[in-house]
């Protein structure tokens, strides 16, 4: 661990604040506060320019959706068919839940702004006139400040009647889901909004085909559509003059666990978890760095020995795992990585849909083998049931909540294999709780 008190000078430098560049101004998430630093400047821009040309440019200036995927955003608008009779939509995922994630929240509750920008930009690039953003329904004063926001917008002539232009009028609704992790996920959120039970669809047909009401319908992350704004009104050279080759631009880190300082880092893709560490003061003093998500619970877990891999695409991928949604937990020594581990999989148990056999039954074996162990009544054959389990859930599963329920056990077990055996031949868990503030 570095230095507790305070971020090195060079590690300052690491700062690149966009979206989060009025969190400071206790007006952030007006309309006032959100024009005096540059707000609604990259919309003139953006309506200057024809969809098709719009799309083209924020295609080349390499922005990857942010909420796990990376899916290159300008590719999808592209998808999009154009010349047909059926209306477009644009449906924002605002159901931020996959543990440890906690960017869009933030972000929508001091710069709600940053998001409606980029929304009408959007909507003008795909040829859109109705956009929807999906809350995760819990987040009441987020709610609030949005629908506060909205109307704002609406007053200032930004939605509503003609917003894109003479005749192009654009309607923006806030919706509240129920809670359930796997409305998230792009086809169940679609089917909640339509008022159904949330659960995944098949695809093919992608939401860019066939989404909302069976119509072309993109849906985006919150911290995507949200960063499209500053690169229309600065330039797509500025963007990529940050981040790497194939991971463009800035992005929201959200480092937690037994960190001195958790929080919000906006910085380019590609710094790494050491830098990070350095922003954040460094692990708790006296303690240090045992295991870590990347991108939130459902990316396999890494360790000290991957300090130094570059937080994008590409550099996470090479060390087994994904960046997702770059919600780096830290967990240091005091953490037993299967007590952990059992409280991610109850969670995934909870919050599967059922719709299919291997998440359905499997994340329930799990829990069941996971608590054993936990408990002292496991056995070494338990270990190979769990990989095996985990490894007909992985790949197996109708959707990626299988997989991200199956991540975490087959991460634990390679790293920490030894760890998983003591509570077997120690009759249950050598770490004491009290310990671990993170999870007492
Ligand atoms: C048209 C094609 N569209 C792909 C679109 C697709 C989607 C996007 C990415 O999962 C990950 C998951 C979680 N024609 C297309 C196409 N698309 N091919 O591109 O698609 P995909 O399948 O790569 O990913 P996904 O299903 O969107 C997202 C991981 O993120 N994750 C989850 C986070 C959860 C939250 C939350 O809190 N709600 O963020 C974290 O790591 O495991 O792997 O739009 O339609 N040929
Ligand atoms: Fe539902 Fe789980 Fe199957 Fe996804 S993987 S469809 S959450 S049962």
């Amino acid at each position: 661990s570095s230095d507790n008190t305070s971020a090195s000078a060079v590690a300052k430098d690491l700062l690149t604040p966009v979206l989060s560049a009025n969190w400071g101004d206790a007006d952030s998430y007006t309309l006032d506060g959100y024009r005096r630093h540059g707000g609604y400047r990259g919309l003139g821009k953006a309506l200057a320019m024809d969809p098709d040309e719009l799309i083209a440019y924020v295609k080349a200036a390499g922005l990857r959706g942010r909420g796990g995927a990376g899916f290159p955003t300008g590719m999808k608008w592209q998808f999009i068919p154009q010349g047909d009779d059926k209306p477009h939509y644009l449906v924002v995922n605002a159901d931020e839940s996959e543990p440890g994630t906690c960017k869009d929240i933030p972000l929508l509750y001091a710069n709600p702004h940053s998001l409606i920008e980029g929304i009408v930009i959007a909507c003008h690039a795909i040829r859109s006139s109705h956009a929807f953003i999906y809350l995760r329904g819990e987040v009441v004063p987020v709610l609030r400040r949005l629908h506060a926001a909205v109307a704002e917008a609406y007053a200032a002539g930004y939605v509503g009647k003609d917003a894109l232009g003479p005749g192009k009028d654009l309607e923006l609704v806030v919706h509240a889901g129920a809670g359930a992790y796997i409305c998230g996920e792009e086809t169940a959120l679609l089917d909640s909004l339509e008022g159904r039970r949330g659960q995944p669809r098949l695809r093919p047909p992608f939401p860019a085909i066939a989404g909302l009401y069976a119509s072309p319908t993109v849906v985006n992350n919150v911290e995507s559509i949200a960063s499209v704004p500053a690169i229309i009104d600065r330039g797509k050279d500025w963007f990529t003059s940050m981040g790497s080759e194939k991971s463009a631009g800035f992005t929201l880190y959200s480092l937690s666990g037994h960190v001195a300082r958790p929080g919000q880092y906006e910085a380019p893709l590609g710094i790494t978890l050491r830098q990070l560490l350095e922003l954040g003061g460094g692990m708790r003093p006296g303690h240090r760095l045992k295991f870590w998500t990347p991108g939130g619970s459902s990316t396999p877990l890494l360790t000290e020995e991957h300090l130094d891999v570059a937080l994008d695409y590409e550099g996470v991928a090479g060390a087994g795992s994904m960046l997702g949604t770059k919600a780096l937990q830290c967990f240091d020594e005091t953490t037993c990585v299967v007590r952990a581990v059992t409280r991610w999989t109850e969670f995934y148990a909870h919050e599967s849909c059922g719709k299919c056999t291997p998440c359905r039954e499997g994340t329930y074996w799990l829990v069941q083998l996971m608590r054993d162990l936990e408990a002292g009544k496991g056995s070494m054959a338990d270990l190979e049931k769990l990989l095996d389990i985990a490894d007909n859930i992985n790949g197996k599963s109708f959707c990626a909540l299988g997989d991200g329920a199956a991540a975490p056990i087959m991460s634990s077990l390679k790293h920490f294999r030894e760890e998983y055996e003591q509570h077997v031949t120690g009759g249950g868990c050598p770490f004491d709780p009290a310990k671990s503030t993170v999870w007492a």
